[in-house]
């Protein structure tokens, strides 16, 4: 490692003194002018975790679903999953070492990890659409090139665009092509094949729409782009494209997942399927409003069960000994667990929040669906899985057997398995939804969410606040579990948990109830408790 010249760059991306960040559930994230020496840092850190797994790494620097002000960044370990968090560790270590410390931290790493800096190393950048992310990544860069590692930028993509590029480079082109056009041709390819499968739509219209909220950020961009490849059955209308308002403001997945109201600058008529995506499209959730105008949230849980019940269907047909089971996680509202579990007759497990943690546990079946209710979930299926689903399409005589088994064969094609994806969710759900013959509002009606609540409240410090069964329940500080459990039991149908947040200084606080009178009074007698 060349530390003359570390020493010399690095003071041109200075830390500000005293900041102190953390890697958390998403990488890091503030407002970005404040990331400019973490960006660089992070090229460091990308080209060693490049060299200590001998595979290719990416950098996507985005801030998501919030504020256009904020940014943030992360790193994408080889199969396009999220960062080790033995390195997310190191991470927080390196962003923030003082200018004096950066060699030790450094040389520590290397040496923990028995980094061979000889080795080549790889690294993928992405970015969002945030004014301030092209500088970011090119200081990103700046971090690569000071340690002498390789690079491609791929400038504006999705962060489940980078996800997949980065899997695909490391499995040798096995899961496809590393290049946009791949992406767009694999994703295409898969839903028209689908779309085929499906008799004509239950509408009477020949052509199914679609109007879709970009959160003013990269999914307008990418669904330009790859509007092309669309069979000419889907017509997609794109709102919030970014060229008028704010990224994220008062519009996108996470806004009308909060305020379970429908974002600015999409007019929707009665019975319209809308979705709206999140500023970095690895979420989606879909509404409509019904003809007495009343506003019809379809998030995450619904979406899980959606494709549950699809999947379910065709497995029974096609391999009966192939296990599939559902991740959630405490948000997951009731009625939908109940639904599959106890309607569906499938295992659901619930992990704590955030991707990492659901993507893990999803890979322990043959067939793992897992959503979060905010709408960022895919589909895993194992080796076993993908091969037997492969052989059935290709060898089985049985004419509906051989067609169940192609469907699936194209459901793994069309989901992006690295990570959550909503322009490939949105593909599989529209593909489902025309193949079932399935209105937004038979969709919707498969179960009747319980009313729920979701605040915020400011603490002194949220680290005192422990969790355990899946953070369910709370173990410190001693007395609050015990406060929530009285809280509870007055309530019918009720269910409330609190958690600290692991992307924002605050206590995040849930309660589900019969009513919603009853859901908004539990959540805010909880709130009290905290305090
Ligand atoms: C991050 C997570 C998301 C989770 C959210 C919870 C990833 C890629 N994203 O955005 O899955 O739902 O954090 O935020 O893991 P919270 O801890 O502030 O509630
Ligand atoms: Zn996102």
């Amino acid at each position: 490692m060349d530390f003359e010249a570390i020493k010399k760059c690095s003071p041109l991306h200075p830390k500000p003194a005293g900041l102190a960040l953390q890697y958390g559930t998403a990488g890091f994230r503030t407002k970005a002018e404040r990331l400019d020496h973490v960006m660089f840092r992070m090229g460091f850190l990308a080209v060693l975790r490049s060299k200590a797994t001998a595979a290719t790494i990416g950098v996507m620097v985005t801030a998501s679903h919030n504020p256009e002000e904020d940014n943030g960044v992360k790193l994408i370990d080889p199969h396009g999953e999220m960062l080790h968090p033995l390195w997310e560790e190191y991470a927080t270590q390196l962003a923030n070492a003082e200018e004096q410390e950066l060699q030790k931290v450094m040389t520590e790493i290397c040496q923990k990890e028995a980094v061979d800096l000889h080795k080549d190393s790889l690294v993928f950048i992405g970015r969002d659409t945030r004014p301030s992310s092209k500088k970011l990544s090119q200081s990103v860069i700046d971090g690569i090139f000071i340690l002498g590692g390789q690079y491609h930028d791929y400038g504006l993509v999705t962060t489940p665009q980078l996800h997949y590029m980065v899997c695909c480079q490391n499995t040798q082109g096995q899961y496809g092509k590393a290049t946009l056009e791949g992406y767009y041709q694999k994703l295409a390819k898969a839903f028209v094949e689908l779309i085929k499968q499906a008799n004509s739509p239950s509408s009477g219209d020949s052509q199914r729409h679609l109007k879709i909220d970009c959160a003013n950020g990269i999914g307008a961009l990418k669904l330009m782009e790859m509007e092309r490849y669309f069979p000419k059955e889907v017509l997609i209308h794109l709102y919030n494209d970014g060229t008028k308002e704010k990224l994220n403001h008062l519009c996108g997945a996470d806004y009308v997942k909060v305020h379970q109201k429908p974002p600015r600058g999409l007019d929707m008529k009665p019975n319209e399927r809308c979705c709206s995506l999140d500023g970095d499209a690895d979420r989606i959730v879909y509404y409509y409003k019904d003809t007495t105008d009343h506003f019809h949230l379809i998030d995450g849980d619904k979406i899980a069960t959606l494709i549950s019940i699809f999947l379910k269907e065709l497995l029974v047909k096609v391999e009966q000994t192939l296990k599939m089971a559902v991740v959630q996680t405490a948000y997951a509202n009731g009625s939908s667990t109940r639904y599959l579990e106890e309607t569906m007759k499938v295992p659901v497990h619930c992990v704590k929040t955030g991707v990492k943690h659901l993507h893990h546990k999803a890979q322990e079946f043959d067939v793992g669906v897992y959503f979060e209710a905010n709408g960022h979930g895919t589909v895993l299926f194992s080796k076993a899985a993908e091969t037997k689903i492969r052989q059935v399409a290709k060898e089985e005589k049985d004419d509906e057997i051989r067609e169940a088994a192609k469907m699936l064969e194209n459901m793994i094609d069309l989901i992006n398995q690295t990570i959550g994806d909503a322009i490939s969710d949105m593909l599989v759900i529209e593909a489902i939804l025309a193949l079932k013959g399935f209105t937004v509002q038979q969709w919707d009606a498969i179960y009747t969410d319980l009313p729920n609540r979701l605040l915020k409240v400011q603490v002194a410090d949220r680290q005192v606040i422990g969790t355990t069964d899946a953070e369910r329940r709370v173990v410190a500080p001693p007395g609050l579990q015990e406060k929530i459990d009285a809280l509870v039991k007055k309530y019918k149908s009720s269910r409330a948990f609190v958690r600290p947040s692991g992307t924002e200084d605050i206590v995040r606080i849930y309660a589900e109830a019969d009513t919603q009178e009853n859901a908004d009074a539990l959540a805010h007698e909880v709130s009290l408790a905290v305090y």
